[in-house]
């Protein structure tokens, strides 16, 4: 008989999983999707309290593939920011996983996604980078790289767009990258994101083996092993654990996120600081110029606040307010029709 390990509010891993998957087999969007489910599961998440959200695309359809029992918005090509932005008005009391791809956000979408970067929409965006239009059938993206060769041979001739470096002059305040290959470096950052208040950018490298895994890609498996510079090893500790400080002094730096949990960073020989804001750019920038891929926590801002608490929402999620208490009274549109007279 098969055993099972219930986690902190008695679910097995199986209630966090989706339909199988119709993804190509060894699509990286597969394995983001298990470390979604890993993460919910580690950090007891009551899956009814989860809404996800996507555009169109590979990508965009893994949803169906995790959290089975959460709500699920499944929007437009390119539009999920503006659903997202909604339902997060309507009930802030929902946990936001949307989960977009690289044509999905860094083409149609763009609009909708830097407006959700600078409103800073308390949720997490998962960007799963593949470089190519997966679902018509390999087109370059707005992220792949000059140079970088299609299947067919042909080259890339545009300038990629770094949604990264873009996130941070946005303004968004908790910036990762990671790549599908690594599932303990995307579990943990999954985590990080999920203690974050605020918009979460993640952006992972998730090769598209079937029309983006060959030599001359620069989004391909080999690749990415290959060029990866990782900033620090991460480790994530819920805030319903103790913290044990078990490193010396400037070996690793500990973030706290607003529900009280821990970011520890383990530093590489690099000393990198994720609260730095030029930093940030400046190691993207330079990462660029020598074609490495930068793979950690690339930024974050704890202090500045999400959107929500920018406009002062009541408490309550407004989708359950009752009529009176969003309906103005007969007396006090009288009141205020008088003032316009
Ligand atoms: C309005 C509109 N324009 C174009 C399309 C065609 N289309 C479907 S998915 C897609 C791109 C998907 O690429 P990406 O977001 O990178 O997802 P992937 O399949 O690579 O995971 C496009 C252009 C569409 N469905 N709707
Ligand atoms: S076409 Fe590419 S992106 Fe789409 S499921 Fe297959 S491997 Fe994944
Ligand atoms: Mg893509």
């Amino acid at each position: 008989m098969a055993t099972t390990t219930l986690n902190l509010i008695g679910l097995d891993k199986a209630d966090y999983k989706g339909r199988p998957t119709t993804l190509c087999q060894g699509c990286g969007h597969n394995s983001i999707s298990s470390q979604i489910i890993a993460a919910c599961y580690d950090l007891s998440l009551d899956p009814a309290k989860i809404i996800k959200l996507s555009g169109i695309g590979c990508s965009s359809k893994s949803p169906a593939y995790f959290l089975g029992r959460s709500h699920g918005f499944n929007g437009v090509h390119g539009r999920m920011p503006a659903v997202a932005t909604g339902a997060m008005l309507a009930n802030q009391h929902l946990l936001a996983i949307g989960v977009s791809g690289d044509g999905d956000t860094a083409s149609i979408g763009m609009g909708q996604f830097v407006h959700l970067l600078r409103r800073n929409i308390p949720m997490i965006y998962v960007i799963e980078n593949n470089g190519v239009y997966g679902l018509t059938k390999g087109q370059f993206s707005a992220t792949a790289d000059l140079g970088s060769k299609a299947k067919s041979g042909v080259a890339n001739d545009l300038p990629p767009i770094d949604v990264c470096a873009m996130a941070i002059e946005l303004g968004c305040n908790f910036v990762a990258r990671s790549f599908a290959g690594d599932p303990k470096q995307v579990v943990a950052l999954l985590k990080a994101a999920l203690g974050h208040k605020g918009t979460a950018l993640f952006d992972v490298i998730s090769p598209c083996v079937t029309f983006n895994n060959h030599d001359g890609s620069t989004k391909s498996y080999k690749y990415a092993k290959d060029h990866e510079e990782m900033l620090h090893e991460i480790s994530y500790i819920p805030f319903f654990e103790q913290i044990n400080v078990d490193y010396q002094d400037g070996e690793a730096k500990d973030v706290q996120l607003h529900d009280g949990s821990h970011i520890r960073l383990r530093k590489t020989d690099k000393g990198y600081d994720p609260t730095s804001k030029s930093e940030a750019l400046n190691t993207l920038r330079r990462c660029h110029e020598s074609n490495e891929f930068l793979t950690g926590l690339i930024y974050i801002d704890e202090t500045k606040p999400d959107f929500l608490t920018l406009l002062n929402t009541v408490d309550d999620p407004l989708a359950t307010l009752p009529q009176e208490r969003v309906q103005p009274s007969a007396g006090d549109l009288h009141e205020i029709m008088a003032g316009l007279m």
